[in-house]
Parts: C-alpha cells; structure tokens; sequence
C-alpha cells in the first residue's frame, strides 16, 4: 500500500517492553512509552510520567509487545531482472561460482536480462521481494545498482530502487556498483570501462541524485585494487562515501585500501587478514558479514569474527539479496545464520541488523536504535524473548510495523486506549 493512505502512528505508544540495545542513549530507567508526533519520536518515558502535553493525543496499548527499532538491511542487490535458480543446480553439479561465470553465467548473465528489462518490469519483479523483507520489520535498506553496467542500465535500476522507497514508505539509499563486472562489450578492455565507470557514468548518475554511496567489487573475477582506488577517487571527489565488498574469495587487501578512504564498511570480508582489521578499527569502518553468500557458495572459510570482536570493529549483519549467491529474504534468518556459522552471539546478531547495520549506510544518526527526534521506526514482536528474534528459523513475528512515522503492519490489533 502507497505510505500515504497508511494510518500515521502519531499518538502515545504504551505498556512497550524495550529490548535490549534499542535505545540510542543507554539511560538508566528503560522507558516503557514514546510519543509520535508528525512521523518523528517526540518523548519517551515511563508509562505513568506522560507530560501533560502530551495528554490529548491518541493512546496505544501495546500490552507489553517486545520492540526493537526497525531493522535494517544495509546491503542488498535487490533490483535485477529474471533469477538463476540454473547456476544453483550447477553448482549442486560441482561447478565453483568462478567457473559458472566462465561459463556464461554469473553477474553477466543478470546483466542481460536487466538490460532487457523495462523500468516497470524491473520494477514489478523487485516490489514483491521488498514486500517480503519488509514484512520482517525492516525499516531502513540499502539496494545497489551493477546489473546495468552502462549509463542507461544503471539508472535504470536506481531509479526503480527510488521509486521503491517512496511507494513503500521506506528509507533507501542507493549505492551505485558500476564497478561489479566487466560489461561482455568490453572484453579484454577493464580500464577503459573503469574510465567510463569514473568519468562518465558516476558523474551524470550523480548529477541525477540517483547514488547514495558508491561501492566496488574487488576480487580476481572482478576488479583489481589499482581499478578500485581509482573508482574511490572518483567518488571521493564528488563527496560520496565508499563501501567495498572485500576479501569474499581471497584476500586482495581491499579492506586496507578502503579504510584509507575512510569507506563506510567492507562487506564480506571471509578473507579478511589481521592488517585489513586493524585498519578498519582505526577508520570507523563497519565489517558487513553476509552469511546467506557464505552458505549458498557452501563457502567453509568463516570471516574472523574472534578477531574483528577483539579489536572493536562493529559488525553488521545483512541479506547481499542477490540473484546469483543470496536469494535471501529474510534478514531474521540472515541473523540466525551468523551465530550458527559464524558464531556471533544473539546481542551481536540483534546489533548487527539495526545499529550497525545504520553506520554501515551512514544512518547511525537517524535509524538503527530509537531516541526522541529521529523519524519513528520500530517493531513490535509476537515474542517473548529477544533470542526469538535469531532463534525461529522461516517465522514472521512481527506483529505490527511502524516505518516512517505509519503503521505499516499492524496484526497485533493494537487497542486504541
Ligand atoms: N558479491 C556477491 O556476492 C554478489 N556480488 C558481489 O559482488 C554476487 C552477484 C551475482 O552473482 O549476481
Ligand atoms: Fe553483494
């Protein structure tokens, strides 16, 4: 349903039971109620300490609903056309990724059927698999363009991603992954696509306030550090932060490269060595782990999460939905997969989807935890624990959704007071 014919939440939100990590500023009394006024959280507090001018507006009754603030999913690929269920059963057969994308396969093969896409078929395939994300209480997300590969292809895709995040009333940023894969026409010619990537297609996509971010896949079956740096200084000159996806296949020393130019975060990370840790503890930068890769390469190198813990390192947990190596959609279960292979503990998991998650997109200051004057966003659960968050596998709990400042979901029925 279009955000604006949503019930808006302003109103008082009562009998909430807080979970652990929620709020942005620890405080020593955990508030039970918040009020929303105009889509943004304007008090929060004890449930029998509502300042009186707050007393006219509408009450809630949560009757003590777990809540969390709305998760977010800060790296997905989720605008593409067709799907590759075929590689799948290739790589059931014996086939590596590497040798399906020799093959024909691979990001390329999503390339073409992008490319062939309209706008709104793109747009009509990618709406359903948003619905199911959201559905698990994600409020905030992160779609990546690279399955265009020129000019026209991908903005394409990020326009559609736009007009994703304003028909579902849901935060998105765009990062613009021109640098994912050598386009088959220019076969043998990476460094002229990389100038065309920097010089040409940054620029307009730009221009057009189509790019959030910019991110690069760096890798042997992709782009090399030197094409990966020169991608960054493009970007950095027009003021755009930096991601990088890191190390997935082997240790190329990207994450180095991008702590220097102070990236927002380095995703995958599975050969991540002890110099790209401490790099990215003295920058800021957020490890992004995607178990859902991890497991559908049947990948048996875990990143070094004992390391990246002991060093500080804040570690974010998303889908990478993808239609190659993660046709995930469901970020609980993303949450669950990093303690069971990654070992993660359920704090850590919880963290990883919603205040990590945030400074991995930059949002750290308006998503990811909750406090007065950020936009409301949150979720209430049918659970009683915050370990059902990670523990069911393939649930829905989620009961009802406030995302930007409207109740987007809302099965609990929640009583008016
Ligand atoms: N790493 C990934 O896991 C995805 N892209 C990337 O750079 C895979 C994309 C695909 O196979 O279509
Ligand atoms: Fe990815």
């Amino acid at each position: 349903m279009p955000p604006s014919s949503l019930p808006g939440a302003d109103g008082v939100w009562h009998s909430l039971r807080l979970a652990p990590g929620a709020l942005a500023d620890h405080t020593a009394e955990v508030p039970t109620a918040l009020a929303v006024q105009q889509g943004r959280i304007t008090w929060m507090g004890d449930d029998q300490a509502l300042p009186a001018a707050f007393a006219a507006l509408p009450r809630y009754d949560a009757r003590g609903a777990l809540t969390t603030p709305g998760l977010v999913d800060c790296h997905t690929h989720l605008v593409y056309g067709g799907q590759r269920a075929n590689e799948f059963a290739m790589r059931l057969a014996g086939a590596s990724y590497e040798e399906v994308a020799k093959a024909g396969g691979g990001i390329v093969s999503s390339v073409l059927a992008t490319r062939a896409a309209s706008e709104d078929a793109l747009y009509a395939q990618a709406a359903p698999r948003l619905e199911q994300l959201l559905n698990d209480g994600v409020c905030a997300i992160e779609i990546k363009s690279g399955y265009g590969l020129s000019l026209a292809h991908e903005a394409k895709q990020l326009r559609v991603a736009r007009r994703l995040g304003l028909d579902y009333g849901v935060t998105v940023r765009t990062t613009f992954l021109g640098a994912h894969a050598l386009p088959p026409e220019y076969a043998g010619r990476s460094q002229d696509y990389i100038d065309l990537v920097c010089k040409e297609m940054l620029p307009a996509l730009a221009a057009e306030g189509l790019v959030d971010a910019v991110d690069v896949f760096c890798e042997r079956i992709a782009f090399s550090l030197a094409e990966t740096e020169q991608v960054f200084r493009a970007a950095q000159a027009l003021g755009l932060p930096l991601k990088l996806h890191a190390e997935q296949l082997s240790d190329m020393d990207g994450s180095a490269l991008a702590a220097r130019y102070g990236a927002l975060s380095c995703d995958h990370i599975e050969h991540l060595s002890a110099e790209g840790i401490t790099a990215m503890r003295a920058a800021g930068t957020v490890a992004v782990l995607l178990p859902g890769a991890y497991y559908s390469l049947r990948d048996t190198q875990a990143p070094p999460i004992a390391a990246l813990r002991a060093a500080g390192v804040p570690m974010a947990v998303s889908t990478d939905h993808n239609p190659g190596t993660s046709p995930a959609l469901s970020l609980l279960l993303m949450a669950n997969m990093a303690c069971t292979l990654f070992r993660l503990t359920v704090p850590e998991a919880l963290a990883g989807i919603t205040c990590h998650a945030a400074r991995a997109l930059g949002l750290q200051e308006t998503h990811g935890a909750l406090a007065v004057g950020r936009p409301a966003n949150f979720v209430l659960w049918d659970l009683r624990e915050p370990a059902e968050l990670v523990y069911w596998l393939g649930q829905q709990p989620a009961r009802t959704i406030v995302r930007q400042g409207r109740v987007a979901v809302d099965t609990l029925g929640l009583t008016r007071l």
